[in-house]
């Protein structure tokens, strides 16, 4: 998603210790021995100038600021909007054949018995079952998260000990854009939910499954084929139970947003690189993922 950066920011000066008041989307970051500067002046893009210290500057090149979201003062310091959806370009697009992207060095780090999921999908029309994430440590403990394509349901099976709990969802999310998924587990109170687009559409148990994860796919069930036949966009992990404000922030009115330094973050994939084959893990396991049988990235985000 490209941020719109065709209209003025709010004209205010903000002193340094004072708490801002920003009106719009529009938050400014300079780093600046340690502290964080925030600030804005005058009609911001249209007069170009920046009070930052009693001293006026220009951007180097307004240009910049279109392309990549960052004003150039000095060639030193630089201003980073703090939105990050303009950082969001690309997703991974799933033929529906063979594509998957192969995460499982991710497992270990996935609990069983806490966790959360997030991920953008937009899923195309399609007969078969379609498998957005799968994770296993084998066919009787295992998360599968797909759309039954025969029966038009959207499907969280969560199998533990061989013992399955399922929520079921029947909202049409084929062939209508991006949407948003969360499903959180948390064995000890038993209990998972699914979210869609920020809210609560499915509760129920939480399985219980015990041993390593070594099979982490995304748009594809190992063993059992579902390939995805769309585009997936910044799946990430998480150690502990997303809370319904959590998933309602994360899902931001549908604009994705920068996750790295969220707390239980295990894993991130962005598919921000657009080249090659490897996809970096933005959380701080650095478990990189890998696009396998021509999953490629797609310039097409929510
Ligand atoms: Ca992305
Ligand atoms: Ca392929």
């Amino acid at each position: 998603m490209s941020l719109a950066l065709g209209i003025s920011i709010s004209t205010q000066r903000i002193d340094a210790g004072l708490p801002p008041i920003f009106g719009e989307d529009f938050m400014w970051e300079l780093e600046w021995a340690g502290n964080v500067m925030l600030l804005a002046e005058g009609s911001g893009i249209d007069n170009k100038t920046w009070d930052l210290d009693g001293t006026d500057y220009a951007p180097a090149a307004v240009g910049d600021v279109e392309a990549e979201g960052y004003f150039d003062l000095d060639g030193s310091s630089d201003i980073q909007p703090l939105t990050q959806d303009i950082n969001d370009a690309y997703s991974v697009a799933f033929d529906g054949t063979d594509d998957e992207v192969n995460a499982n060095g991710a497992g270990a780090v996935i609990s069983g018995d806490l966790g959360s999921v997030s991920m953008w999908f937009k899923m195309n029309v399609a007969a078969n079952s379609l498998c957005l994430l799968y994770f296993e440590v084998d066919s009787n403990n295992r998360l599968l998260i797909y759309h039954h394509g025969g029966r038009n349901e959207f499907t969280m099976e969560h199998k533990g000990g061989g013992t399955e709990r399922a929520i079921i969802d029947t909202t049409t999310v084929e062939g209508n854009g991006w949407h948003h998924l969360a499903y959180t587990w948390d064995t000890a109170a038993d209990a998972s939910v699914l979210y869609l687009d920020g809210s609560s559409i499915g509760t129920g148990q939480a399985a219980d499954f015990t041993g390593t994860i070594s099979n982490v796919s995304i748009g594809y069930r190992y063993n059992g084929g579902m390939y995805f036949d769309g585009k997936l966009n910044d799946v990430s992990l998480y150690d502990d139970v997303l809370t319904a404000g959590e998933v309602t922030a994360i899902y931001n009115n549908g604009a994705p947003t920068d996750l790295s330094s969220h707390s239980g973050l295990v894993g991130y994939w962005k598919f921000e690189e657009n080249t090659g084959t490897s996809v970096a893990d933005s959380s701080s396991n650095s478990n990189v993922a890998t696009l396998v049988n021509g999953a490629a990235f797609a310039s097409d985000t929510p």
